[in-house]
């Protein structure tokens, strides 16, 4: 399929280790993706779904056992332990490739090998990079048809060049015992044996766009980020674009799809999808900060998601999606899940495969839900209807502002500006977010998620906050501004103090007018504050003193924060920034 010399010998290393009956190139025609589906309903892996509600739509059930990422299988394999950091899970390559090996050993027997060369961002853009994943499940198929370009242009783009990364996927037995996720940086490789959960196993993304890429990005002099790229339109119809990193449970697909509040539409302002999970940028020739988003497809989280928390979101699910672990309606043929709307399902089986009963549904109890709570929907990008123009052209757009955040009920306001780059990569590398009940584990627990990374940066942390620092050197006074914001402050009774969603847009337009010099903004120890009346409050219901309470530097729990900043920056021994304690030192000086 290729006169690639690199690939070739890597396919007959493969198919030597995997014994695979059959091989099957995916070449990105309708045609084959069409016969995989087929072979897949026939065998029970995808369920049709009702045609004329939901075309080209299916579903698919995981085993019980796989239903997330892993992070404590998750593996960076660099030569040395230092070269992981202190935030990965390290072992030497050699060893866990032997380890690896011999767990996929043969497991292709009796299975269909495919071979699906992709590209992560638009085929042949300058930004973009290519990927051959094999793979023994035609659900990683139809799933990477989805996330990523796939096919034979890819293999013309990458000609006889070595620059590629190799993955191996192989399904096993699914036992959890001997799952691992494993990236070899600097082999260019990634091996995940045991899943067949998307987070795990659609290896173009988190392992790939994040884990090798990021390493890629430090060697190379670009970065690979956990961000959502997302483009403003003022009614002059100038187009400006920010990149936003949050830990998971954040709103980032929310965000990324926005829909702007009512006096702003009728004013002109839209919102433009460009990504909603991962950014990759480098600088251009004039000099900025240029992203596009590697993927071609959303693999977003379905709970929670309906009409008003994300109408773009549920609107891209509409036609050629494929939905994991949700419920099935029965009378409909279509899905469902907690969340989509108040018509609970009379007749429904629930994503373990059982009947599920509606009247015993106990929102406390997660065991009596209809669809896992991290059940997915993969759906195409350009069913998006606010997907941006730009999203396909691969010259990707160029970045005015970054803005970091987290989930904290108290301390962190609902936005402010860093002082400058230096100050705003502190800013990131500061973000922590609160444990939600929607995970295991205590709830409320500040948690620290270096600029959201913490799960998939390739390589040591500290080298990353410097690879950081760098960029900023060499964008100079080019480089987008840094904010931090904050959708989730509480009262004192546990209630949301600001609205979030949609009027979130009105945070973002402070923050564009300050990146052109057109807002004000009160100075503070820890960066820059909007003045209550900076914030624009047409038609929204929030009074000013309640905007002051979450637009205020608390200065004893500040000082608190930058403590235990100073503990956590600890792990980082010498590879952490000098710059990072001189800023604690001056903003604890600053507090007083
Ligand atoms: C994540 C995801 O886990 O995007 O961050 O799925
Ligand atoms: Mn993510």
């Amino acid at each position: 399929m290729t006169t690639n010399v690199t690939v070739n010998q890597w396919i007959k290393e493969v198919t030597e280790l995997l014994s695979p009956d059959k091989i099957v190139w995916i070449t990105g025609e309708e045609e084959q993706l069409e016969g995989l589906r087929k072979t897949a309903v026939a065998s029970g892996e995808l369920i049709k779904l009702n045609e004329e509600l939901l075309p080209g739509c299916y579903l698919h059930r995981t085993r019980q056992n796989d239903v997330a990422r892993v992070e404590d299988r998750t593996f960076i394999c660099s030569k040395t332990k230092e070269n992981a950091g202190p935030t990965n899970n390290w072992c030497d390559p050699k060893e866990m490739y032997q380890k690896l090996y011999d767990i996929a050993r043969g497991s292709y027997r009796g299975r269909t090998m495919y071979v699906i060369p992709f590209s992560m961002g638009p085929i042949g853009s300058p930004l973009a990079k290519v990927g051959i994943e094999v793979t023994d499940s035609i659900y990683v198929v139809l799933n990477m048809a989805i996330m990523t370009r796939v096919g034979n242009k890819v293999l013309e783009v990458l000609g006889d060049s070595n620059d590629w990364v190799r993955g191996l996927h192989a399904s096993c037995d699914i036992d959890p015992e001997k799952r691992y996720i494993c990236q070899f940086p600097e082999d260019n490789t990634i091996i995940s044996v045991n899943s067949a959960y998307g987070g795990n196993v659609l290896l173009g993304k988190k392992c790939f766009a994040l884990r090798i890429a990021s390493y890629q990005g430090w060697k190379e002099g670009w970065m690979a980020e956990h961000m959502l790229i997302l483009g403003i339109e003022n009614p002059k119809g100038e187009k400006k674009y920010v990149a936003a990193a949050f830990p998971s449970a954040c709103g980032k697909t929310n965000l990324a799809m926005l829909i702007p509040p009512k006096y702003l539409r009728d004013k002109g302002y839209k919102v433009w999808t460009v990504g909603d999970d991962i950014a990759w940028m480098r600088i251009g020739q004039d000099g900025r900060l240029y992203a596009i988003n590697p993927e071609n497809g959303f693999f977003g989280v379905a709970p929670g998601t309906n009409e008003k928390s994300n109408f773009n979101a549920l609107a891209s699910t509409k036609k050629n999606t494929i939905f994991t672990n949700v419920a099935l309606d029965l009378d409909t043929n279509t899905v469902w899940w907690e969340g989509l709307n108040k018509d609970l399902p009379k007749n429904a089986i629930d994503w373990k495969g059982n009947k599920w009963d509606a009247s015993k549904f106990d929102k406390a109890n997660k065991d009596t839900y209809a669809a896992h709570p991290n059940s997915r929907f993969t759906a195409p990008a350009v069913n998006c209807p606010c997907i941006s123009d730009e999203f396909d052209k691969g010259a990707g757009v160029p970045i005015s502002a970054i803005i970091f955040g987290g989930r904290r009920a108290k301390l962190a306001p609902l936005v402010y500006q860093s002082k400058n780059w230096a100050n705003g990569v502190f800013v990131g590398a500061s973000v922590s977010s609160e444990t939600t009940a929607a995970a295991a584990g205590a709830v409320g627990v500040v948690r620290h998620d270096p600029m959201a990374m913490l799960p998939f940066c390739g390589y040591n942390m500290g080298d990353y906050f410097q690879h950081w620092l760098d960029m900023g050197k060499k964008l100079g006074d080019k480089a987008p501004k840094i904010f931090n914001v904050n959708w989730f402050r509480q009262d004192d009774e546990g209630n949301f103090v600001w609205p979030g969603f949609g009027d979130n847009m009105r945070v973002l337009n402070w923050i564009l007018d300050r990146c052109e010099g057109k807002a004000d903004a009160v100075e503070t120890a820890i960066g820059y504050l909007p003045r209550p009346e900076d914030i624009d409050l047409t038609d929204l219901d929030i009074d000013r003193a309640t905007l002051e309470s979450i637009l205020a530097v608390d200065k004893d729990a500040w000082t608190a924060e930058m403590d235990g900043l100073t503990e956590y920056f600890k792990k980082f021994g010498d590879r952490l920034p000098k710059e990072f304690t001189e800023m604690i030192a001056n903003i604890k000086a600053n507090l007083k």
